[in-house]
C-alpha cells in the first residue's frame, strides 16, 4: 500500500535527525539561576533543556537541526516560562536565536521577564534573523513578563475582518522580514521563515514564542478568539469547557469571587453540571509539525510541578472518553474517567467501542488515538478529554505553567517534546442579566435562587406563544495574566449562541413536565437562529457547508479585545425559540411545550471544538 510506504520512510527520517550526535553545545553562567532550567525552543516548536548548577552554569546539547534557528528560554525551578535569552542587540532589536556554531555564551544575567548575554559572542554564534523588538535601553523584549500580550502592530479588527472574509492572509505585523500574512490557509508552514506558521516561531517578535505567547500576532486578541492565530500559529491550544445550570452561574459581575471560582473549577460532583475541562485534541500533522507526518506510537504529557494537577507522582487529573469514543477502556463505563497518572493511553476504533489500552508500561498522562474521519489524508487523531480535579484552578491551571507535549514514532525512538502554555481559558459563565419574552421584561439577579425561574421545567421562562426570547447578558472572564493589573478579565470578541437541547410536551395545565414519552432531543447540536440587539453582530454564514459554528453560535461580540472585569458590560440578542422547534423537532407542537435550552460562549473553532462556557436553563411555550 502507498499508504504504509510514505509512512515508513517519513518514520526514517524523523527518527535520524535527533539522534544525529552533532548539534551545538550551549554553555554559561547565569547568576542567580540556581535550579531554574534554560530550555532551546526550535522553529517547530520542538525543544530540550538543561538545569542551571548551584553555581549558575549550564551545559545544553541542542541538535543541529533545531540549533539551526532555537530561541533560548528561561524557565522556572518548578516549571512556569521565565522569558527569552537576548544574545546580542543592536538599538531596539534583539537578537535570540542561536545557530549551530553556538558555544559558550558566557555570563548570563537574570532580569525581570528575560535575561541578557553581557558580552556578545561571536557573529556566527547568532543569527540576525528572526530579530525581536526589545527595548533599546534595557535590551527587554516587548513581550518579556506578559506572556507575549502587548500591542505590537496589526490591530485586532484585522482578525475579526479576515473572518468575515473567510481566507485571506492577515495584512501582516508590520515587522522585519518573515513576518508578514503569507501563510493564510491551513498549510503554508515556511520552517526557513522566523514566523512561519509554526508553533516554536514568533510571529510579532516580542521575544515570546508562539506557544507560549497568548497573542502570537500582537494585535492583543488574545489566540483563542483570534482567527488569525487558531489557523496558523496557535494550533496546539488547548480547550476548555464549563456549562452549568443557571442557578450555578458564575460571574464576576454576578458576584462569583477566586474562592467560588475555585470551587467550581475545581469540583468533582458528578450530579451537578461542574467543573473545569480540559481538552488536548490534535491530529498528527498538527503535533509533529511534518506534512505528511510520520505515524506516532503514542502521546502524552509531561507536566511541571508547578502544575501539580497533572505532574508526576499527583493523581488528581481524571481523563475520559469523548462523544465518538464514550469508553475510554473496557473496563470503564460509558463516559466514565480513569486517574491520568496512571493511564498509558488508548487505541479507538469502531465508534462506540471501546478503546483499547495501551501497553501498561508505555508513559503515563497519555492520550486517546483514534483515525481522522475524511481528510486528505488517514491520519490519526490524539485526544484527552481531562478533568483537572485541582484544589486551585486559577492557580495551578494557568498559561504560564510549561505542559510538555510528548510523543514517539515507536517504542526505542526518542521522544520529541514540544512545550505549550495552556490557553488562558474562560474561568466564568456569562451571566444572564434580562430577560424579554411574552411581552415582559424581567431582571435577573444573584445569588440565583435554586429553584428561580428558568430552573427547571415546571418553572421556565415564559415565552408567551411568540416563543421569542431575548437575553442581555454578562460576558464571561478570564483570569488576569502575568503583567496585567487586574484578577479577572471580561472576555471581548466571543461567539454566543443558544441550543435546543430538550423539549417535553406538557400532559396538561399541572406546570410539572411530564418527562416521559413527550421528551424529545434534536439529533445534534442545535443552534436557534437569533437576531443582534446590542454589542453583537450576526456571523457570516459557513463557507464550509460541514462547518457547525455559524449555525451553533451565530453573534460575535463587536468588542475584540478583553477588558477589566470591574468594568460591566453587556450584550443583547433575541432568541427565536420557535422557530428552533420547527427546524429541529418538526411536527412537535409548538404550545404545551417546555424547552431545555443553552447559552453557550465559545472562542474560535478549533478542531473538532471550541473554548466554551455557558448556562442551562427551561423556558415554556404556553
Ligand atoms: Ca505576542
Ligand atoms: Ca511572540
Ligand atoms: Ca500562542
Ligand atoms: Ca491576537
Amino acid at each position: 500500500m502507498k499508504t504504509l510506504r510514505w509512512t515508513a520512510a517519513a518514520i526514517a527520517a524523523a527518527v535520524a535527525l535527533p539522534v544525529a550526535a552533532s548539534g551545538a553545545t550551549v554553555t554559561g553562567t547565569v547568576k542567580g539561576g540556581k535550579g531554574m532550567r534554560v530550555t532551546a525552543i526550535g522553529l517547530d516548536g520542538t525543544a530540550n533543556s538543561a538545569k542551571i548548577k548551584k553555581n549558575g552554569k549550564f551545559s545544553l546539547k541542542v541538535p543541529n537541526s533545531r540549533a539551526k534557528n532555537a530561541t533560548l528560554h528561561l524557565l522556572t525551578s518548578t516549571g512556569d516560562y521565565a522569558g527569552p535569552i537576548v544574545i546580542a542587540r543592536k538599538k531596539a532589536r534583539g537578537y535570540v536565536r542561536i545557530t549551530t556554531k553556538t558555544t559558550a555564551l558566557g555570563t548570563i544575567s537574570k532580569k525581570s521577564g528575560f535575561a541578557l548575554v553581557s558580552t556578545a559572542p561571536g557573529k556566527n554564534q547568532y543569527s540576525t534573523s528572526g530579530a525581536v523588538k526589545v527595548n533599546a535601553k534595557s535590551g527587554k523584549p516587548v513581550g518579556a513578563g506578559l506572556l507575549g500580550l502587548v500591542r505590537t502592530g496589526s490591530t485586532a479588527k484585522s482578525s475579526m475582518a479576515r473572518e468575515a472574509q473567510g481566507t485571506g492572509g492577515n495584512g501582516g505585523n508590520g515587522g522585519n522580514a518573515g513576518s508578514g500574512g503569507g501563510f493564510g490557509g491551513q498549510q503554508g508552514v515556511n520552517p526557513n521563515s522566523p514566523c512561519g506558521g509554526a508553533v516554536g516561531g514568533d510571529c510579532d517578535q516580542d521575544g515570546v514564542p508562539n506557544s507560549m505567547d497568548v497573542d502570537d500576532n500582537g494585535n492583543l486578541t488574545i489566540d483563542f478568539t483570534d482567527a488569525v492565530s487558531v489557523d496558523t500559529t496557535a494550533k496546539l491550544l488547548t480547550y476548555s469547557d464549563v456549562r452549568p445550570s443557571i442557578q450555578d452561574t458564575l460571574n464576576y459581575n454576578t458576584g462569583a469571587t477566586r474562592d467560588s471560582i475555585n470551587a467550581f473549577l475545581g469540583s468533582q460532583d458528578l450530579k451537578r453540571p461542574t467543573g473545569l475541562t480540559l481538552a488536548f485534541y490534535y491530529d498528527e500533522r498538527t503535533l509533529t509539525g511534518v506534512e505528511p507526518s510520520p505515524a506516532l506510537d503514542t502521546v502524552w504529557v509531561q507536566c511541571e510541578s508547578s502544575a501539580p494537577w497533572c505532574a508526576p507522582g499527583t493523581s488528581q487529573a481524571t481523563v475520559a472518553g469523548m462523544s465518538e469514543y464514550p469508553q475510554i477502556l473496557p473496563s470503564v463505563p460509558q463516559f466514565g474517567s480513569v486517574n491520568w497518572s496512571t493511564y498509558t493511553g488508548s487505541v479507538c476504533g469502531a465508534r462506540s467501542q471501546p478503546c483499547q489500552p495501551q501497553p501498561a508500561n508505555y508513559p503515563a498522562f497519555g492520550f486517546m488515538k483514534s483515525s481522522q474521519q475524511g481528510g486528505p489524508q488517514p491520519q490519526s487523531i490524539w485526544t484527552a478529554f481531562v478533568k483537572p480535579n485541582a484544589t486551585d484552578t486559577l492557580g495551578q491551571v494557568n498559561s504560564d505553567s510549561v505542559i510538555n507535549l510528548n510523543y514517539r514514532t515507536s517504542p526505542t525512538a526518542a521522544p520529541s517534546t514540544k512545550p505549550i502554555g495552556i490557553s488562558p481559558y474562560m474561568v466564568t459563565t456569562p451571566a444572564i442579566t434580562q430577560v424579554v419574552a411574552n411581552g415582559t421584561t424581567q431582571s435577573l439577579s444573584y445569588p440565583y435562587p435554586a429553584d428561580g425561574p428558568g430552573t427547571n421545567d415546571g418553572n421556565g421562562f415564559d415565552l408567551g406563544t411568540a416563543g421569542t426570547l431575548g437575553l442581555t447578558l454578562i460576558p464571561p472572564q478570564r483570569l488576569g495574566l502575568p503583567g496585567e493589573a487586574e484578577q479577572f478579565y471580561t472576555l471581548g470578541g466571543l461567539f454566543y449562541g443558544v441550543t435546543l437541547d430538550r423539549l417535553v410536551v406538557s400532559s396538561g395545565s399541572g406546570g410539572q413536565g411530564s418527562g416521559g414519552g413527550g421528551e424529545q432531543r434534536p439529533n445534534t447540536e442545535a443552534g436557534c437562529a437569533i437576531t443582534p440587539v446590542s454589542g453583537v453582530t450576526q456571523r457570516p454564514p459557513a463557507t464550509d457547508p460541514q462547518d457547525p459554528w455559524p449555525i451553533i453560535a451565530p453573534m460575535q461580540d463587536t468588542t475584540p479585545t478583553d477588558g477589566p472585569a470591574t468594568t460591566v458590560r453587556t450584550v443583547g440578542f433575541t432568541v427565536d425559540v420557535k422557530g428552533c422547534i420547527q427546524k429541529y423537532l418538526p411536527g412537535s407542537p409548538t404550545s404545551g411545550v417546555s424547552v431545555s435550552l443553552s447559552l453557550i460562549a465559545t472562542g474560535q473553532p478549533l478542531q473538532n471544538g471550541a473554548n466554551r462556557t455557558g448556562v442551562s436553563f427551561s423556558a415554556r411555550l404556553p
